[in-house]
């Protein structure tokens, strides 16, 4: 499961490559730089040149836990992605 979820990111990453050339707007990517799934979706959007919008949610601080970021995954887990009103996180 863990593994189809993260593949389900990477796979977003691909579509926001293929839609770059339709939207101008970059995906925004909540991430924590440690963390390995995050790393994997980053080493997915290197390789396939999709420029994101880091945005880093240090879950040292807790900041995963604040009411911003539940709005955007009320799971308060990180990676997530949001592209032209997609949200995707990993369940
Ligand atoms: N759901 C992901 C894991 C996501 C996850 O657990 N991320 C961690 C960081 S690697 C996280 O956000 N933890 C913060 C929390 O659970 O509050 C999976 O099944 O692989």
């Amino acid at each position: 499961m863990k593994i189809f979820s993260v593949l389900s990111l990477v796979a977003v990453v691909a579509f926001c490559y293929a839609d770059a050339r339709r939207s101008p707007k970059k995906p925004d990517f909540y991430y924590f730089p440690p963390s390995p799934p995050c790393r994997l979706v980053m080493m997915a959007a290197a390789v396939l040149k999709v420029d994101m919008n880091m945005k880093t949610i240090d879950l040292m601080k807790g900041e995963q836990l604040t009411p911003e970021f539940l709005k955007i995954n009320p799971q308060h887990t990180i990676p997530v992605l949001t592209h032209d009103g997609l949200t995707l996180s990993e369940r």
